[in-house]
């Protein structure tokens, strides 16, 4: 059973990478970006998250984060969330690579977590670059504005946009020292997080993919796990 092979796997893991996508806030209400309910109002993500559409219109950018952020600030981090804060626990090391902007996985209370696509509770201006937290849901003002008078915008990595470059290094490092790679919850079609599995294949480390349907990591993953993050997490542990 394949459960079994890849819980056999944890007691002797000493460094953990794990990757999670939209898939592990599915269970806690979250629309995903991709799956059925992941869209609103018809648009693609790709035509909304872009730093061409918020110059565009936004407003327009604005509503569909602020429809987010309400819908984020009902959830709650669920036993998949949960699961990887017991794992961080038991682990000697475990770095938490997460592509979500929810903001689920620190209320969870993971630790050791490299946030690379940015976080929806934080806004940048883009006059005076202030980085602030704002829990504001809904918004009073759409498109909201700083104290300097200068536009805000959700403090996220858009599409066509670099990610922060520690962060991306960090994670990259981790997944070249870790023995073992879990990737949770991810389509596995935005890059670069796409091809961080590759980084831990090649150098024939166990990698686990845990998703409700084949993505293209499963043809090489070392062992796939079908089924809900929710479920298939805490019968890991
Ligand atoms: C960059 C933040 C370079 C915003 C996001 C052509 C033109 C332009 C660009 C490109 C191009 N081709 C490639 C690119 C690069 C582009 C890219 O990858 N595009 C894709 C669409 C082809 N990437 C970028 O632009 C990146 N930047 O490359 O910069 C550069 C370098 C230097 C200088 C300038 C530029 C930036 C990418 C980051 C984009 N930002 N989000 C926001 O969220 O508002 S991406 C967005 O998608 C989210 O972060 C999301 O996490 C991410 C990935 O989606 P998933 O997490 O995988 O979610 P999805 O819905 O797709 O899948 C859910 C999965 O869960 C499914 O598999 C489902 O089966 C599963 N699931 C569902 N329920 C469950 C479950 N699994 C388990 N349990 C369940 N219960
Ligand atoms: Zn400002």
């Amino acid at each position: 059973m394949t459960l079994e092979a890849v819980r056999a796997l944890l007691p002797g893991a000493r460094s953990i990478a794990v990757l999670t996508g939209a898939g592990i806030s599915a269970e806690s209400g979250v629309p995903t970006f991709r799956g059925p309910g992941g869209l609103w109002r018809d648009f693609r993500p790709e035509d909304l998250a872009t730093a061409e559409a918020f110059a565009n219109d936004p407003r327009l950018v604005w509503e569909w984060y602020d429809w987010r952020r309400q819908k984020i600030a009902a959830a709650k981090p669920n036993l998949g969330h949960y699961a990887l804060v017991t794992l961080e626990k038991r682990a000697p090391e475990l770095t938490l690579i997460t592509q979500n902007v929810d903001g689920l996985h620190p209320l969870a209370g993971s630790r050791n977590l490299l946030e690379i696509h940015g976080n929806l509770w934080r806004t940048r201006c883009l006059s005076c670059r202030k980085v602030r937290d704002s829990r504001e849901a809904p918004l009073a003002r759409i498109p909201p504005r700083c104290p300097c008078e200068g536009l805000l915008r959700p403090d996220v990595v858009w599409f066509g946009e670099p990610l922060p470059y520690d962060l991306l290094k960090r994670a990259i490092r981790c997944v070249e020292a870790c023995d073992l790679m879990l990737v949770v919850g991810t389509s596995g079609l935005v890059q670069p997080a796409a091809s961080m599995a590759d980084a831990a294949l090649d150098r024939g480390v166990p990698v686990v993919e845990i998703n409700l349907d084949p993505t293209p990591l499963s043809g090489r993953a070392s062992y796939v796990l079908q089924g809900k993050a929710g479920e298939i997490l805490p019968k890991l542990l």
